[in-house]
């Protein structure tokens, strides 16, 4: 992972409960959390400064992960408000 951006970023990755979505974890982070998180840390790389470059090798159990950067930006909003996340799914063997 390369910040090739101005700001400070991190990357930090979860392993959604089953049945759970990566809408149901942000619907959990827009507010006061209630109820048991729909998703559990799994890894990751936090406070990477501008031009930080940092190689990372998890191995994962199949599932839905979802990837995503909480530094909070000039605006106010955590950056995975502005777009900066993503799910993606480990298949099987
Ligand atoms: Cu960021």
């Amino acid at each position: 992972m390369r910040n090739t951006g101005t700001e400070r970023h991190e990357i930090l990755l979860l392993k959604l409960a089953p049945g759970k979505a990566l809408q149901d974890y942000i619907q959990y982070r827009s507010g006061p959390p209630s109820g048991p998180a729909p998703a559990q840390p799994a890894g990751g790389v936090t406070d990477m400064s501008p031009g930080a470059e940092v190689n990372l090798s998890l191995d994962l159990a199949a599932g839905d992960y979802v990837f995503l950067c909480a530094v909070r930006g000039a605006s106010g909003k955590r950056h995975y408000e502005d777009g900066m996340v993503a799910g993606v799914t480990i298949p099987g063997s």
